[in-house]
């Protein structure tokens, strides 16, 4: 591998922002350049006058270091004085927390977008504030919404079905409003094209990866890539890491397992997106069957349990790609 390794990440939620951290960390330890990372902007959503980019702002606070992980979304040490006032106007939703600091970031960036900013312009200005060590770029600059389809043909906004009913009400479809008219955001598609690596986080495969992937031109950016590209499964043991993504890959008739999720990214000499996957050790016995499926299997210890760790993974899929183009 050059030290001019060129490595792009699609990625999303909050396994998107830990396994950017790991990125990072893997590409110091090569001196290779930052990474350009491409966050998912389908779970965006306008609030109480202000625009929220949860992904986004989850995958920047967690670069910057001043992530909550303990809740896995928002500020570390932020209060609420603002959202008790919201509250008592009426305004927003009463199970959405807006912090004060986050409502920081979404009043600065709903300014700037209000001043004729795109989203990637403003993405650009908020990358300057941390030294992030990573190239931030939204999916798109549309304006892209995720609703939730039930049983009854009932809608629901998805911040709603997933924060106020924590995904348990049982969806049988999602949808993007407003994918199918948008387009790559400047630099998705070039970065694609451009990268020696992709790597697909292990973030949620239905309502993270699943809208960056729905954006027209980015699936034939990633079949035409000269790039090798490398999925991290979320899933180890058959059982989600975080979130609720069993929820979401069973509303859209996938398994809940390693090979589920690679099947339905499936290869790229079959269509799809990959040419390799990681499994985690608990699921070793499937890598034959990913084989099958026309994707190099790799078999690591996949719990993102720090940058360190998570920069092992980053390696082991590094290497993989290495192998795939030797
Ligand atoms: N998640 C919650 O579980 N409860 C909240 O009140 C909440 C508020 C919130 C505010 C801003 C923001 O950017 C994210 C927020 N999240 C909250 C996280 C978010 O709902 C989801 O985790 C993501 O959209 C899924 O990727």
């Amino acid at each position: 591998m050059t030290s001019a390794l060129r490595v792009v990440v699609l990625a999303g939620g909050v396994g998107g922002s830990k396994f950017t951290l790991g990125v990072r960390a893997a590409l110091l330890r090569r001196a290779a350049p930052p990474a350009t990372v491409v966050i998912n902007t389908g779970d965006d959503l306008w609030l109480s006058g202000v625009r929220l980019q949860p992904d986004v702002d989850s995958v920047v606070y967690a670069l910057a270091g001043v992530n909550d992980t303990q809740r896995g979304w928002g500020r570390t040490g932020d209060t609420e004085r603002v959202n008790h006032e919201l509250q008592a106007w009426g305004s927003g939703w009463p199970w959405f927390t807006l912090g004060d600091l986050d409502l920081g970031t979404h009043l600065a960036r709903t300014g700037w977008l209000r001043e004729g900013l795109t989203p990637t312009q403003v993405l650009a200005r908020m990358s300057q504030r941390w030294p992030l060590g990573a190239n931030l770029l939204p999916m798109t600059d549309s304006e892209v919404d995720t609703w939730v389809v039930l049983e009854d043909g009932s809608r629901l906004h998805f911040q709603e079905w997933w924060t106020r009913h924590r995904a348990t009400l049982v969806p049988l479809s999602f949808e993007n409003p407003g994918i199918s008219s948008a387009v790559p955001a400047p630099g998705v598609t070039d970065a694609i094209a451009r990268a020696d690596i992709v790597l697909i986080a292990p973030s949620n495969p239905v309502v993270s990866i699943g809208p960056i992937l729905a954006v027209p031109g980015v699936r034939e950016a990633l079949r035409a890539t000269a790039a090798r590209i490398v999925g991290v499964s979320p899933i180890i043991g058959g059982r989600v890491v975080r979130g609720m993504a069993d929820v979401c890959l069973t509303a859209i008739g996938v398994e809940t397992s390693a090979v589920g999720v690679a099947s339905h990214y499936a290869a790229r000499s079959a269509g799809g997106v990959l040419d390799a996957w990681l499994l985690a050790e608990e699921d070793a016995a499937s890598a034959p069957i990913v084989a099958g499926l026309g994707i190099h299997p790799v078999v690591a210890p996949l719990w993102m349990t720090d940058a360190d760790t998570t920069a092992d993974i980053v390696d082991a899929a590094l290497s993989a790609a290495a192998d795939l183009r030797a």
